[in-house]
């Protein structure tokens, strides 16, 4: 499947009209949307995942990528409703309350969506309450939070406590990153995991359904 592999191409070059004529194409020769989904889409952004990882590419390659395979979902999408496939997980991400950088976090989350999870994007500035409400609305498995301050990493506490405290602290598996983190800080506060960088972050969460 030569155009597969010419998919997941385009995703790593970040050529978001080829990354659109080709999926169109895969499915237009009677490929199955979710081959189309794992061996074209995913396939290219776990390839950005490693490279980024690596220190061979940085931020602005990652979010060019991220677009082009937004490009392929948006054609992908309706067919894969459609055809009834299931995302990996669900995944809630936000900044937590008082943070307005949303750079890394925006990362996170176009990684997660790149590795098949559904992403509900909650934006910056998200308070427990909202992280709680949004839990209980869409039956998330998995909830990630963002933190850029050291004034505000401690609100990812807040968020855990008022989790727990709602009685849905079962439900979900938490995962936290920013830069002023440690994984000793998620410890302490009760994540269920900490990630670095974006491409970790698919990688804990990959880890926890396991
Ligand atoms: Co702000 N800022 N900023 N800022 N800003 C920092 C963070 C700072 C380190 C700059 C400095 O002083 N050297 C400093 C924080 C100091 C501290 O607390 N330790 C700082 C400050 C002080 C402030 C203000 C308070 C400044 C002021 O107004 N006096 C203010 C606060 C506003 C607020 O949030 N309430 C502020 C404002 C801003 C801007 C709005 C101007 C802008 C944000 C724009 C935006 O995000 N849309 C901004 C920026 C751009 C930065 C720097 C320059 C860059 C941050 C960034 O986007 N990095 C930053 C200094 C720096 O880092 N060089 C700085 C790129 C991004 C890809 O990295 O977000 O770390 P990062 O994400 C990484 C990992 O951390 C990880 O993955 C990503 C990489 O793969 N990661 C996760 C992140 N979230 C994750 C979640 C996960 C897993 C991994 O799981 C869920």
């Amino acid at each position: 499947m030569a155009i597969l592999e010419e998919l997941a191409e385009s995703i790593i070059k970040g050529q978001a009209p080829a990354a659109e004529q080709l999926t169109e194409k895969a499915l237009a020769e009677g490929i199955i949307p979710e081959t189309v989904l794992k061996e074209g889409l995913i396939k290219g952004m776990d390839v950005v995942g490693a490279k980024f990882k690596a220190n061979e590419f940085y931020v602005p390659e990652v979010l060019i990528a991220a677009r082009a395979m937004k490009s392929g979902m948006k054609i992908l999408r309706p067919r894969l409703a459609e055809s009834g496939v299931q995302p990996v997980g669900r995944f809630i991400v936000g900044t937590v309350k008082g943070d307005l950088h949303d750079i890394g976090k925006n990362l996170v989350a176009m990684m997660m969506e790149g590795a098949g999870f559904e992403v509900i994007d909650m934006g910056v500035d998200v308070t427990p309450e909202k992280f709680v409400e949004k839990i209980k609305e869409t039956k998330a498995e998995f909830v990630g939070m963002s933190a850029l301050l050291t004034t505000t990493m401690v609100k990812m506490k807040d968020t855990i406590e008022a989790i727990q405290s709602s009685g849905i602290r079962d439900s979900v598996k938490i995962v936290v990153g920013g830069a002023p983190l440690t994984q000793k800080f998620a410890d302490e506060i009760g994540a269920d995991g900490y990630a670095p960088d974006a491409a970790s972050a698919v990688q804990v969460v990959k880890d926890m359904i396991n």
